[in-house]
């Protein structure tokens, strides 16, 4: 039995798991959903054998599971529902040894007994979906005395609790006296322009972490996997011949290559989903001919991969040429040294030394898998080793 986690890469790497008695409120905008963190937390914590007591006021616990589900989330007996919806609807739940049914959602007194009961059993995450819920169906000062018998459980019980939380048109006042019952809260939004065309997260506070300079974070919630930290553009730009369309399909599963008489003339895009993180890979063409098109494909990139073939020193002018006709020349980079293990292939150093890319610049040598065996009209994939390694070297760069 460990901390709590969220299972939500950068948000672990920021607050290091949910300590015991620490309320975190997860606060989202009407509309971008805070839901699939929920699911994405008690899979994580059941993953962990923790014990988890979910307050579900928002649909039915055969819902909830069966949303879950679609995520590849899958609930076990550690997972325990306080069921306050179904009888608010008429609906039966079914009961099981997992379900506590509250017989009128209604009222206030019963729902604290059954909270409370199960509290005394202790547990080491208690969710609750949705605080704001609560709020509706009572008022503000009933669902703060909910967070109140939370937390007198917590400092007893031990374990931690998350709140979600949509953020309505609540009054300023009850929003700060909301956050100051609780000890971190992350933020949910929508980057919108009429429509959604992202989402974020944020940490503002949290009282047990000690460094301040927290960064806001695009995600995207996929079906299955759950909530991934989305990165919109990265860039695969180099020489011709170099390895681009190769390592785009090496990287993303349903890569599409728009491909005339061999040469890339178009451009590949890949969809990568990797180590919880998402990012749509662009691909340019190498030719010079298309040099027109490169700064309109290099736009609103945040990172650039630059591929050039080990063993075509010749060809690295070009290389560092088409990061600056991208006008990626300064984001965060790697250089993918392909083929590196054909004759005349460079050393690292050799390598570096040539690119004028600064000692700093990560380098990853890749190489192809064996050739002999492999559909040729099929992309070349590259060694798995390699293309994680630069993708790993990218995102630490990029968050
Ligand atoms: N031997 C070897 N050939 C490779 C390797 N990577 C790519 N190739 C070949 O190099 C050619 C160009 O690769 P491609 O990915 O299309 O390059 P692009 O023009 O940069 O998109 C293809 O014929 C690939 O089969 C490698 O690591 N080793
Ligand atoms: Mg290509």
């Amino acid at each position: 039995m460990k901390d709590p986690l969220f299972g939500i890469g950068k948000l672990d790497d920021e607050l290091t798991g949910i300590p015991d008695k620490k309320i975190v409120l997860l606060s989202a905008s009407p509309s971008v959903g805070n839901e699939v963190f929920g699911y994405q937390i008690i899979h994580n914590n059941l993953l962990h054998k923790n014990k988890v007591l979910l307050y579900l006021n928002r649909t039915s616990p055969q819902s909830y599971l069966t949303e879950m589900k679609d995520y590849d989330f899958i609930a076990d007996a550690n997972l325990t529902i306080i069921d306050s919806y179904s009888n608010m609807t008429g609906i039966q739940s079914s009961s099981t040894s997992n379900t506590v049914i509250v017989e009128n959602p209604s009222d206030g007194e019963e729902i604290k007994k059954k909270l409370s009961a199960e509290l005394e059993k202790g547990y080491d995450l208690v969710l609750i979906d949705s605080l704001s819920l609560v709020i509706d169906a009572f008022d503000f000062n009933y669902a703060m005395s909910i967070i109140d018998l939370v937390k007198s459980k917590l400092d007893i019980k031990k374990g931690s609790s998350v709140l979600l939380f949509t953020d309505w048109d609540y009054g300023t006042n009850e929003i700060s006296s909301l956050v100051s019952k609780v000890n971190a809260e992350v933020e949910i939004r929508g980057i919108e322009k009429r429509v959604i065309f992202g989402q974020y997260f944020a940490v503002i506070k949290c009282d047990w972490v000690k460094e301040k300079n927290f960064s806001s974070v695009l995600f995207k919630s996929v079906k299955p996997g759950g909530i991934k930290i989305y990165f919109p553009k990265v860039l695969i730009t180099g020489p011709t011949d170099a390895g681009k369309t190769s390592f785009i399909h090496s990287a993303s599963r349903d890569a599409v290559s728009v491909d005339r008489l061999g040469g890339t003339i178009a451009l590949d895009h890949g969809n990568l989903d990797f180590e919880g993180y998402k990012a749509d890979l662009f691909g340019t063409p190498g030719q010079e001919r298309f040099d027109p098109l490169l700064k309109l494909l290099g736009g609103e990139a945040i990172g650039v991969i630059l591929i050039v073939d080990a063993t075509k020193p010749d060809q690295f002018p070009r290389a560092i040429e088409m990061l600056r006709k991208t006008e990626s020349y300064g984001l965060p980079i790697v250089v993918v040294a392909n083929k590196a293990n054909l004759p005349g292939a460079l050393s690292v150093e050799e390598l570096k030394d040539k690119l004028h890319l600064g000692k700093d610049a990560p380098l990853v040598q890749t190489i192809a898998e064996d050739l002999s065996h492999i559909d040729p009209n099929e992309p070349t994939k590259l060694k798995k080793e390699g293309v994680e390694q630069a993708l790993r070297a990218l995102f630490k760069q990029l968050t």
